[in-house]
């Protein structure tokens, strides 16, 4: 099985004609990986590439995978993986076989849109399309991707807003469907003094202001939150201490990677380097 993915990976356009047998396999290989896996992934030493939405966008996985992915740097990316573009099945599935090839190079976090069995949400247009089977087997697995990643240098990665804790270790003690695991993978962060804003009326996402995002930073230690989710966010906001990217044409024209060398001491956005694929 290991020989079939191998050669889905160097040939990727096979992803797109993997049957739904193919396909339970792989999710069951991939949750092996992915359950033994903590909510917190604290990453040492190298180079790490942070990936934003992806959305359906397999050329954009495709292209960071072929340029970064190896057995030195790790490749982190910030979750929502299907709906809104073209190929969502391709790439959570060619993210899948990534992963068991290079498990502990390529770290998966869950977004919004790896929630489904959670919180219903529109448009899901990967979730809408699938057969019963694979919807409870996508749903159970990718509810399990890790919530976030802190680097050495003082980087915290996730989907959407930090949580509402102190020290990074409760993030392991998170629950899905939980307040905490809400602000994680729904969260924004809006360029407002003040804390908790409320929810969005439309959205029902929760809002945070300046004052939450010091206060979290400051207790967790951190001084770089890099994240994704938001398209209206500005790209950097709170004194270049957060920065906002995205790697899909589902949303934008431009896909954005950053990148940083955890030699490097990080203090703020300028510190990394910040580039297009
Ligand atoms: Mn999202």
């Amino acid at each position: 099985m290991i020989e079939r993915f191998k050669t889905i990976f160097h040939k990727p356009d096979e992803v797109f004609v993997l049957g739904e047998k193919e396909i339970e396999d792989l999710i069951f290989e991939a949750g092996r990986i992915i359950r033994a896996e903590k909510n917190l992934i604290t990453l040492k030493d190298g180079k790490v590439i942070f990936v934003g939405d992806t959305h359906g966008d397999l050329d954009a996985t495709r292209n960071v995978i072929s340029k970064y992915l190896n057995f030195k740097n790790k490749v982190v990316f910030l979750g929502d993986y299907v709906d809104r573009g073209p190929n969502s099945m391709e790439n959570i599935n060619f993210l899948l076989i990534s992963k068991i090839l290079y498990p502990k190079n390529l770290l998966l976090l869950q977004g919004n849109h790896e929630g489904r069995g959670i919180i219903k949400f529109y448009p899901a247009n990967f979730w809408e399309g699938l057969s019963g089977r694979l919807y409870s087997l996508y749903s159970s697995l990718l509810s399990k991707l890790p919530l976030a990643a802190i680097t050495k240098n003082g980087i915290i990665a996730l989907h959407g807003a930090l949580p509402d804790v102190f020290r990074v270790e409760e993030i392991n003690e998170i629950e899905v469907g939980s307040d905490l695991w809400r602000e994680i993978t729904w969260g924004d962060f809006r360029e407002r003094e003040g804390k908790f804003l409320g929810d969005d009326p439309f959205t029902r996402r929760p809002q945070f202001g300046r004052g939450y995002f010091q206060e979290i930073m400051d207790g967790l230690g951190m001084n770089v939150l890099i994240r994704s989710h938001q398209p209206d966010a500005a790209g950097k906001m709170y004194g270049g201490r957060c920065l906002t990217i995205f790697t899909s044409h589902a949303y934008l024209q431009r896909r954005t990677i950053a990148i940083s060398d955890l030699k490097k001491e990080v203090r703020t956005v300028e510190d990394l380097e910040v580039l297009e694929v």
